[in-house]
């Protein structure tokens, strides 16, 4: 497969989705072929999963069954709709959110085995792992800040304890940690600075001539 296919990761707030949006932009400008997309969602049937499981109150009886399901019904048909077509015509996929998602929030945080998780996340990959994942680390009380700042809506799972939330931070920070995949990068840096990080780190990896 020629495409290079880059996610981002960490807790709510992070930056992920700013940070992908100016790699992005710098790829574009340099003209490269680009793909923006997300999980839950990045198609027609994705996006109605997304809703069903961000939307609502933490009240809602979800099983923990359930969810993990739709999350992976919805990354199965990106992938297979989506992401491999992509990658097949040698595009950059980037992408806010993959599997490690369902690795820390539904197994770290609501405690599903972990060999669950992993048979149910290579089900749904079909063995499209990302070249690269992009972590922006910042505190617990860093996003909560954050988050603050907007307009206070939050989704299902956002209107989680603290407790939730370290669970997911420290789930990722395990994840990352020796893995040459993941690019962790200090999410407490401006915005600018990041963005430099993230471009050098890409460029590194990929543009090597
Ligand atoms: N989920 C799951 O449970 N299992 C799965 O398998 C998958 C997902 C795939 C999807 O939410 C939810 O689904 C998520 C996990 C779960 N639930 N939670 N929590 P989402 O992806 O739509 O939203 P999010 O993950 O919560 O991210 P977000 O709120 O969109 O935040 P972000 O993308 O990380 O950050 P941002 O939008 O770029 O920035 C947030 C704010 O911080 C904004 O005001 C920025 O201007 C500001 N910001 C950004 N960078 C900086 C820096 N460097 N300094 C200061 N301020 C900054």
């Amino acid at each position: 497969m020629s495409g290079i296919f880059v996610t981002f990761e960490g807790i709510e707030g992070c930056g992920k989705s700013t940070q992908l949006n100016m790699l992005a932009n710098w790829l574009r400008v340099n003209g490269k072929d680009v793909i923006v997309t997300r999980e839950p969602g990045g198609t027609d049937l994705g996006e109605k999963i997304r809703n069903l499981l961000l939307d609502g109150s933490k009240s809602d009886v979800f099983s923990v069954r359930a969810e993990i399901l739709l999350f992976e019904a919805s990354r199965a048909q990106h992938v297979d709709e989506k992401i491999l077509p992509a990658m097949k015509s040698g595009k950059i996929v980037l992408c806010d959110r993959f599997f490690d998602s369902t690795i820390v929030y539904q197994g770290v945080a609501r405690a599903i085995d972990p060999h669950t998780v992993q048979f149910l996340n290579e089900f749904a990959l079909s063995e499209c792992i990302p070249n690269m994942t992009i972590f922006p680390n910042i505190s617990v009380s860093e996003s909560f800040r954050r988050i603050a700042l907007e307009d206070g809506s939050r989704d299902r799972i956002e209107q989680e304890d603290e407790s939730f939330f370290e669970k997911i931070r420290n789930g990722y920070l395990k994840l990352a940690k020796g893995n040459t995949r993941f690019f962790t990068v200090d999410g407490t840096d401006s915005v600018e600075i990041i963005h430099e990080k993230i471009r050098n780190e890409f460029a590194k990896r990929f543009f090597k001539n």
